[in-house]
């Protein structure tokens, strides 16, 4: 019976010698194991009679629970061991200076967008929003585009892929905002279905569109902010007012022609371009393109069940990134979209 508590003795000095747990669960092996010594003795057991088996078992298998008492003990140590050694390499100096707090801004192009927002708010418009994504109806055929249009060419506009890599018929990224108010109309309809008449709809609809163009001016995804009138006896006169209004107090600025000029759009009929030159400053007297706008066609306000021979309405869709950059001073679009800190922050 010294023998076993040599072999206990033995186990508890190479457990204490191991300082990692595959080491331990091996030298664990050498006792306790298939093969192991303290197994071997039992299963020795069998060969012995009755009366013997009994003390002898005994023995060994007090052996083996401390033997396993043994393990456990260095297992628990170990762990302890390599918690501390973790915890002192991860330990805080909370007597370090703090970082401090970034400052953050807003974006140039989202100035403008607020700001264009709150000129239109204070004369009544209400800001509407839609999707990106949009089909291929409310980019262009409601708003009165032919099937054989350029704009409807994959040249001019990002048509979506299906899963399996072939173009989903009619889903694509919006060429202009006009499809929020396309949607807009639409619902609004609807709110006021089987009634004598509906309320005035006066919206502006701000966001991202997507066109395939990209040099100094032009950027693949840029903004617009699209603005839509339509009630019993709105005119053009109230588009020319609302738009001259909107740009002296969007330059802060009374030093400001507006000039409107015969163009097409096919959602509009008629259309004008609108130019705006300073009249006092540096450029003096150049005329910049500043928007596009005109009566909405009646062909469009069919397409949203709004009957043309009782309303009319003027819309007008403008790029507030080139107002950001005529208001900041900048002369190159893809500037604002660089995401370069060094130009966002002059903007904070
Ligand atoms: C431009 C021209 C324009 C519109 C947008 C519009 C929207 C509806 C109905 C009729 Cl729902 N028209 N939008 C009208 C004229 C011009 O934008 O050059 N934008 C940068």
């Amino acid at each position: 019976m010294q023998d076993m508590d040599r072999i206990v003795e033995e186990a508890r000095a190479v457990f204490a010698a191991t300082d990692d747990p595959d080491a331990l669960e091996q030298a664990k092996a050498r006792y306790l194991g298939k093969s192991g010594r303290i197994t071997e003795l039992l299963k020795g057991l069998g060969a012995l009679p009755p009366e013997q088996k009994r003390t002898a078992g005994a023995v060994i298998n007090q052996a083996k629970a401390m033997v396993e008492a043994a393990l456990a003990e260095r297992r628990e140590a170990i762990k302890q061991t390599e918690l501390s050694a973790r915890l002192a390499e991860e330990a805080l100096d909370v007597t370090l200076p703090g970082r401090g707090e970034a400052q953050g801004g807003l974006h140039p192009v989202t100035r403008t967008l607020e700001r264009i927002e709150r000129l239109f708010a204070s004369i009544g418009f209400a800001v509407a929003d839609g999707p990106e994504i949009e089909t291929d109806f409310y980019n262009f055929t409601a708003l009165n585009t032919p099937a054989d249009h350029p704009a409807r060419s994959m040249h001019d506009t990002f048509y979506l892929l299906d899963e399996r890599g072939s173009l989903a018929q009619g889903v694509l990224l919006r060429t202009h905002t006009s499809p929020i108010q396309a949607r807009y109309m639409q619902a609004h309809v609807a709110k006021y279905a089987g009634q004598e008449s509906m309320p005035e709809i006066r919206i502006i609809a701000p966001g991202r569109v997507y066109r395939v163009d990209s040099d100094a001016t032009h950027s693949p995804m840029f903004h617009q902010v699209e603005g839509l009138w339509v009630g019993e006896n709105v005119s053009f006169a109230d588009l020319k007012g609302v738009i001259a209004d909107f740009l002296r107090r969007f330059f802060e600025t009374d030093d400001l022609e507006v000039r409107f000029r015969p163009s097409f759009f096919p959602f509009t009929e008629p259309s004008a371009e609108i130019d705006v030159a300073f009249m006092r400053e540096t450029q003096k007297g150049r005329w910049l393109e500043i928007a596009g706008c005109g009566m909405v066609h009646p062909n469009v306000l069919t397409h949203a069940g709004i009957d043309p021979e009782k309303y009319t309405g003027f819309a007008f869709g403008f790029g507030p990134d080139r107002l950001a950059m005529l208001r900041y001073g900048v002369n190159d679009l893809r500037l604002f979209f660089e995401g370069d800190l060094r130009f966002l922050r002059q903007f904070v």
